[in-house]
């Protein structure tokens, strides 16, 4: 989405993570998707790096506006850490028969949604009234968590995500990439 709002033209190679392509592994030997290869050889290979890069360079929606604030890494840092763990366990809870489905499932609730209702209750979206780089960042994980039981997830407490959520699943940007990802 950040390229595709940068307008950056990008070629998109789906890999099978079963057998990844010698060609990724020699850009990028860690293996994980994304791997951005720049035209002037450079390789990036995190995903809210390629975002900060796309939109270093083109930011038509100010996205990057707040990005370096310390309350902009601490939400994407619990994302990508406590939050991650719960949402692996609460999709996966067969693999780690420890504690129930639902009980990783408050766990992801307390690591990090109650922050984002709490955040969500105060504007439209994570940095306020205007979309910004975190919203971006965060909303797919949101997707998933939502999609393990999405019975569950439209009766829950959480109001005001399920808004944002459905603001980014419904927008033309999403829409846009996910046709083309196809
Ligand atoms: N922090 C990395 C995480 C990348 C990541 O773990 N991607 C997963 C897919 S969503 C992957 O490639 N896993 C490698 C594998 O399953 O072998 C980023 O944001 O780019």
């Amino acid at each position: 989405m950040a390229l595709a709002c940068s307008g950056i033209p990008v070629q998109i190679h789906e890999v099978s993570l079963k057998n990844k392509p010698e060609t990724m592994l020699a850009l990028s030997p860690k293996g994980t998707v994304p791997v951005l290869h720049c035209a002037d050889g450079k390789v990036i290979e995190e995903s809210l790096e390629i975002m900060v890069w796309a939109l270093e360079k083109n930011d038509p929606e100010n996205w990057l506006f707040g990005y370096e604030s310390d309350y902009s890494k601490q939400l994407i840092s619990a994302n990508d850490g406590p939050f991650k763990h719960w949402l692996d366990r609460y999709k996966y809870f067969e693999r780690y028969p420890e504690l129930s489905q639902n009980q990783y499932r408050e766990q992801a609730e307390q690591a990090f949604i109650s922050q984002l209702e709490a955040q969500l209750t105060k504007g439209l979206f994570l940095g306020g009234d205007q979309p910004f780089v975190a919203d971006v960042a965060i909303f797919p994980f949101i997707r998933q968590f939502a999609a393990v039981d999405s019975a569950w997830f439209e009766q829950s407490r959480w109001s005001k995500t399920r808004l944002w959520l459905k603001y980014w699943t419904q927008s033309e940007l999403f829409t846009k990439v996910m046709a083309i990802s196809k």
